[in-house]
């Protein structure tokens, strides 16, 4: 399956699985079952099939976002000039306010940057009653008087969905009066499974009312955009600089350090660099369709996917001295790499590590765990798909269910006017023979070792009782588990806000990383710590349904 050891012998990880499931009632363990697997490559040679992107099961505490998270959190948010209303209740618009870390950066003191803002239509209950929609025309007028921006989106909220306004006509409406762009989204936070759901969402409203609306093309021999890279403690910024140094010109992201002016450009741009694939894989498409845009998958966590990406780059473009950049480059920024690693690799080689992140993470940060030789003894998602898991082959075998229906899909044809193929099929075909992963994402499955453990949307439970059967050395998660885990005296490292750390994309990044794990994993109070439930144990129970 790879080069990676076994981390467990098979049969110790079914009697782990089996553990964990032994404490849920027959009905869920049987469903719970699909999405526990034990990563063993198939006579097929392939990665074995898991359970991902249904409901919860009631009664688990789950990790996962709503998708309203999804939308207005993750996608649209980090464009800093694209102002941003919440249609609801006040605490939505208060939580996505400045909780996550992406950071953003203008240009000069004269350009939008609305993120320090949270805009809320504050729904009360008589609005609940008798509609919201006059509130939120008020809303988007003041918004506009008072900043006066380029565009303007508003964001559905539960309650909205279920009361029935129409954002979509105010945003049209509004958009006719005051001659900006403005723009709605259904992302209630029902609306899907998790998260994920309002990804496609915001991919579709971006796609639809941002994309390729920017005649201006920018300059430069190569150009690119960053999908699926949204600035977490400075990531983007680190990128930004490599892509500098070789020459390439980053057209735009999506949507880190990104603008409603860039994004309106990225139709000009000579190919997609895919980070998360997750949460933008419908952008990279529908691109494609419309203006012959390809697009392929890139790691920038880690030092060696790092490299690669970059090569990667160098061999799309073809040119000779772009690639000499490029490989300068490389060896220039691993002085650096090679530095730290000798020092921290000799201090954290074999240890152990859990890792539970979002939807793309769980896999990226697996190769800087392999550059410190630590070993991922079992991974997994929050609301990835099961393409993220076992790669893009299986989506034609994806079972599309209600919840899943319930998602708008695009119709998307060629744009007569734009659309021009990048790279003839001759040319993509050769870049693919070459091994550039265009059009392609392999999952997280195909790189774990085999004998690993793969959790879709672990519970509470299951993580502590991991903790106990495991005993790892580090836990990597978010800030929901991040405190139990740390009473079991076990260091958690955040992989959603990185905790203050960060950046770690990049080589700068990596070895940010590697200091950072170094600083955790072989910190001296773990040992000393003892959970205040070993010392004193305050209540007992048992499950009922085992009366
Ligand atoms: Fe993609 Fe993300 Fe992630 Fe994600 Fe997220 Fe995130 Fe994440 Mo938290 S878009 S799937 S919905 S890389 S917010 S920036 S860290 S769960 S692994």
């Amino acid at each position: 399956m790879s080069e990676a050891k076994a981390v467990m012998s098979e049969a110790m990880a079914e009697t782990v699985k089996k553990e964990l499931l032994d404490a849920y009632p027959a009905k869920i363990a049987r469903k719970r079952e699909k999405q526990i697997v034990v990563n063993k490559k198939g006579e097929d040679g392939l990665a074995p099939e898991i359970q991902a992107n249904t409901r919860t099961l009631p009664g688990i505490i789950t990790q996962r976002g709503c998708t309203y998270a999804g939308c207005k959190g993750v996608v649209v948010g980090p464009t800093r000039d694209i102002l941003q209303i919440t249609h609801g209740p006040i605490g939505c618009g208060f939580y996505s306010w400045l909780t996550r870390r992406n950071q953003t950066r203008t240009e000069g003191p004269e350009d939008d940057n609305f993120m320090p803002y949270s805009l809320s239509t504050d729904l009360q209950d008589k609005d609940i009653v008798f509609g919201g929609e006059k509130k939120l025309r008020q809303a988007v007028k003041e918004a506009y008087a008072a900043f006066k921006p380029k565009a303007i989106a508003i964001f559905s909220t539960c309650p909205v969905g279920l009361i029935g306004d129409d954002v979509h006509a105010v945003a049209r409406d509004m958009s006719e009066e005051l001659g900006i762009t403005v723009f709605g989204m259904s992302c209630e936070g029902y609306k899907g499974v998790s998260q994920s759901a309002g990804h496609h969402i915001a991919n579709n409203a971006v796609f639809t009312h941002v994309v390729g609306k920017n005649p201006e093309e920018p300059a430069g021999a190569f150009k690119v955009n960053m999908l699926g890279e949204y600035n977490i403690g400075g990531d983007s910024f680190e990128l930004e600089r490599l892509l500098e140094a070789l020459g390439v010109t980053l057209v735009t992201t999506f949507s880190g350090n990104s603008t409603f002016v860039t994004m309106g450009q990225a139709p000009f741009a000579d190919v997609n660099l895919v980070m998360c694939h997750r949460s933008i894989n419908y952008m990279a498409e529908m691109m494609e369709t419309k203006y012959g845009v390809p697009w392929f998958k890139v790691n920038f966590i880690g030092a060696g996917p790092s490299a690669k990406s970059l090569r990667h780059l160098a061999e799309y473009f073809g040119d000779a001295a772009l690639a000499a950049k490029a490989e300068s480059l490389i060896e220039a920024e691993m002085a650096a790499v090679k530095e730290e690693l000798a020092r921290v690799r000799p201090r954290l080689e074999g240890k152990s590590v859990l890792m539970y992140v979002g939807g793309s993470r769980a896999h990226h940060y697996q190769d800087l765990f392999k550059e410190l030789g630590m070993r991922v003894v079992s991974a997994g998602y929050e609301f990835a798909h099961r393409d993220d898991y076992e790669g893009r082959r299986v989506m034609p075998s994806i079972k599309v269910d209600a919840d899943s229906r319930n998602i708008e899909e695009l119709h998307v044809e060629k744009d007569e006017a734009r659309y021009s193929p990048r790279r003839s099929d001759a040319q993509i075909a050769e870049l693919k023979s070459k091994g550039l992963p265009i059009n392609d994402y392999e999952g997280m499955m195909s790189e774990m070792a085999e004998g690993s453990l793969v959790i879709d949307d672990i519970s509470h439970y299951e993580t502590e009782k991991l903790i106990e059967l495991v005993k790892p050395d580090l836990l990597c998660a978010g800030i929901k588990e991040k405190y139990v885990v740390q009473k079991h005296g076990i260091p958690l490292k955040q992989l959603h806000n990185y905790d203050i750390g960060g950046p770690y994309a990049g080589f700068r990044g990596a070895v940010n990383f590697y200091r950072e794990i170094d600083r955790l994993v072989n910190g001296s109070v773990w040992g000393k710590l003892k959970a205040p439930w070993d010392k004193a144990p305050q209540l007992s129970g048992s499950y009922g349904w085992k009366d």
